[in-house]
């Protein structure tokens, strides 16, 4: 039976960080689910269609990782594509709090499916989406941060 993972998130917008944590699933399992996951705590810049163009634009060239997205609950999302587990990038130990927070929401809601978490390597350990926008809007470089054509879709919101 294949093994279907999600790496859900807000994606908004996605970096290498993000980019790093899907092509470590997809070494693992054979269909990765890259979701964009309302954040009730969060304000978008892009739209949900905006943000799964540019996951498929960057992860165009791994046939096993499909693009979604859901304004649901992460586990009803999971339970419906029979995934064997969600998968979530760890950066710093500060991430841990909040991660373990949803962790033991997602399995009181169901026991079955596994959370996999897989640590980015050192060069992304202090980027998320917030700090890249963030440089991005006063003008920075994130070239070396984010796929060419996140780098793109930031000039044009910003200039
Ligand atoms: N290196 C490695 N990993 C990274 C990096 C980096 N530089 N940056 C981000 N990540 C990881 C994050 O740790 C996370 O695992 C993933 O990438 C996505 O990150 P974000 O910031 O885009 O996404 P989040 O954390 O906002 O996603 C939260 C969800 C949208 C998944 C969550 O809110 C959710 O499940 N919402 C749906 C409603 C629901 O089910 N709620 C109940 C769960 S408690």
């Amino acid at each position: 039976m294949s093994k279907v993972a999600v790496v859900p998130g807000s994606f908004d917008p996605l970096t290498n960080g993000h980019l790093d944590i899907i092509k470590r699933a997809v070494k693992i399992f054979d269909e990765v689910y890259v979701v964009v996951m309302n954040n009730s705590s969060k304000n978008p810049l892009f739209t949900v269609e905006e943000r799964q163009q540019l996951i498929a634009e960057a992860t165009a060239e791994y046939p096993s990782v499909k693009i979604d997205s859901s304004s649901g609950l992460l586990i009803d999302y999971a339970k419906s594509i029979n995934a064997a587990a969600i998968v979530r990038g760890l950066r710093a130990v500060s991430d841990f709090e909040y991660e373990m927070q949803i962790t033991s929401m997602n399995r009181f809601l169901d026991e079955d499916i596994e959370t996999f978490f897989v640590m980015t390597k050192n060069q992304y350990s202090f980027l998320s989406s917030s700090i890249v926008k963030e440089v991005a809007k006063y003008g920075g470089d994130v070239s070396t941060l984010v796929p060419e054509t996140v780098n793109r879709a930031l000039k044009k919101v910003y200039t």
